[in-house]
């Protein structure tokens, strides 16, 4: 039988992945690569939607892909690739822009979110289409499957609703996809900032960085902001930085919260956050040192994802000449 296929991207728009990315995504798109045909994108076109440097964001693109196979990303079963590799993403957005409303467009709260600083007049016209883009990158793969954060619920609602509009208006040509969110690790917060997501955008304090050395991850844990009772409980509400803690812990040890709380609770934060620092460096550190010895060798990681381009444009180009004939373009001779 074959396997259903599954898609998703993340921006090289660090030098770094952060906890959230890592326990939010990368442990799940590890983790599904068996059941399903994966195809997992560094979406660099995306990460010009906002002002970058060429040169950070060639080393931040190599940085990312060797993260995610550090992580457990293995290349023999999933497809690999950068976004720009791949032309048919750039032309199945233009598509469907065209068939996207402006209100619908105008809609998308990451949009909202990320021009609030600065106000809509000086977000880019590519920020405000962002979403379509990401459409693109995902119908093009049919997949079933889609592992993201729960930050991006909305943009997958947005993909499905284009895919059952092309496919009403020109014929069965999309499967709609579904959103893959785990319960647990979804929503990772800041150290510093309990009640809000941990971001590259946030409190460098209170961001895990993959690539951060050992001594910064513990400092960062152990500066972590609980709150003045003392108590070892998990209460998102009441607790959130005591309760991000937990979950934290529980993720990178895979013990359960109860077993946490059983152990710590009268013990003070001290031996929580040392703890906890000791076993994120337990399961950060072989990833970083793996990370670090494939971008030693760029030619290596560079023909990686070559291999990755070449699977991904095979898929890519046979949905996108669907889509092209479907909606009336003459077929290039
Ligand atoms: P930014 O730092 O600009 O907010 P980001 O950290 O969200 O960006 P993205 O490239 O937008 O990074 O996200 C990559 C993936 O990581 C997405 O699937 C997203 O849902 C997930 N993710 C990001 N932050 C978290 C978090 N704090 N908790 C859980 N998942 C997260
Ligand atoms: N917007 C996403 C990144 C992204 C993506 C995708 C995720 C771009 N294209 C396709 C899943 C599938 C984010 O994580 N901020």
């Amino acid at each position: 039988m074959t396997k259903p296929n599954l898609l998703s991207g993340m921006q090289p728009s660090a030098g770094s992945l952060h906890l959230g990315n890592y326990l939010g995504a990368l442990v799940n798109w590890a983790s599904m690569q068996d059941a399903y045909n994966a195809f997992y994108c560094i979406v660099d076109l995306h990460a010009i939607t906002v002002p970058q440097d060429p040169a950070e964001l060639r080393a931040n693109t190599r940085r990312t892909a060797a993260q995610y196979i550090a992580a457990g990303i293995d290349t023999d079963k999933s497809a690999l690739f950068v976004q720009s590799h791949v032309p048919a993403h750039a032309q199945l957005a233009w598509v469907l822009q065209c068939i996207t409303g402006m209100g619908e467009a105008g809609r998308m709260t990451q949009f909202k979110d990320k021009t609030q600083k600065n106000g809509v007049d000086s977000a880019s016209v590519g920020l405000y289409t962002y979403p379509i883009l990401q459409a693109a990158d995902i119908l093009l793969y049919q997949p079933k499957a889609v592992p993201v954060g729960e930050d991006q619920r909305q943009h997958i609602e947005l993909t499905r609703d284009l895919a059952i509009r092309f496919n009403s208006r020109f014929g069965d040509t999309f499967v709609v996809p579904e959103a893959a969110i785990q319960k647990e690790n979804a929503k990772i917060y800041d150290l510093q900032n309990p009640t809000a997501k941990m971001s590259k955008s946030g409190d460098p304090k209170g961001l895990v960085n993959i690539m951060d050395d050992n001594a910064t991850i513990v400092k960062k844990f152990k500066s972590a902001v609980t709150d003045t009772d003392g108590e070892i409980r998990f209460d998102r509400e009441a607790k959130p930085g005591v309760s991000n803690l937990l979950s934290l812990f529980s993720a990178m040890t895979g013990r359960s919260i109860e077993d946490l709380v059983g152990q710590y609770a009268g013990g003070g934060y001290g031996a929580l956050k040392g703890d906890l620092a000791e076993a994120a460096v337990a399961a950060i550190e072989p990833i970083r040192t793996r990370a670090e010895e494939l971008l030693a060798d760029a030619a290596q990681l560079d023909a990686i994802l070559a291999d990755g381009a070449a699977r991904a444009n095979e898929v890519a180009e046979a949905t996108l000449a669907k889509v092209y004939d479907r909606v009336g373009f003459i077929a290039a001779r």
